[in-house]
């Protein structure tokens, strides 16, 4: 049976005392769910539409393509935010992922680290047209979601550090590709055994 590992590391951008980003992580009937979120702009009001988004995702059961139109929703009237999500079926084996904006999600598979892609755009502003890709989770070794307060990792690099546990490659992330200028966010989902 296939068991996942979690890792998480946060950091709020200076001058701040509330972190702009947020994220879920959590798993009901079989269906594991994460998501990284960056409300526009830093501070109070960017957490709140971050928040916002979080809330609209945490216990909906509806598909990628449903739940994305909804949170855009729900963020009118906020700042907006960015953000990915990747559902882990843990009984069919699939994880969907779709991403609207620049948070970066890299998968490593098969000792092979890809980036997926996100749409353009902001939920809560013009809303984009939403691609959702299936992937084997069978196949997978780990997925990283990062907000852009993290720099671009070589996949190198990535796979240099990919035999840590979740929460120690989350923290080597964070400590070591963070902007300092931004919040920064980093989720590690790693296959157990891999
Ligand atoms: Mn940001």
């Amino acid at each position: 049976m296939v068991e996942l590992e979690t890792g998480i590391w946060q950091r709020t951008a200076p001058k701040e005392t509330v972190c702009g980003d947020s994220y879920l992580v959590g798993e009901e009937n079989r269906v594991f769910t994460i998501a990284v979120v960056d409300g526009l702009g830093h501070g109070p009001a960017a957490r709140q539409a971050a928040d916002t988004a979080v809330g609209a995702l945490q216990n909906n059961q509806n598909s990628l393509q449903r739940i994305i139109p909804e949170i855009h929703r729900q963020l009118m009237g906020t700042r907006g935010a960015v953000l990915s999500i990747a559902r882990f079926d843990l009984d069919s084996g699939i994880i969907k992922f779709a991403g609207v904006g620049n948070i970066y999600t890299y998968v490593i598979f098969q000792g092979r680290v890809k980036t997926l892609m996100s749409v353009d755009g902001f939920l809560g502003g013009r809303f984009p047209s939403i691609r959702e890709y299936d992937l084997d989770l069978e196949e997978l070794e780990q997925l990283i979601m990062v907000s852009d307060g993290i720099a671009a990792i070589p996949g190198r690099d990535l796979l240099k550090i990919s035999w840590q546990k979740a929460e120690d490659m989350a923290r080597t992330i964070g400590e070591k590709w963070s902007l300092h200028r931004d919040d920064a966010t980093v989720v590690v989902v790693k296959k157990k055994g891999s």
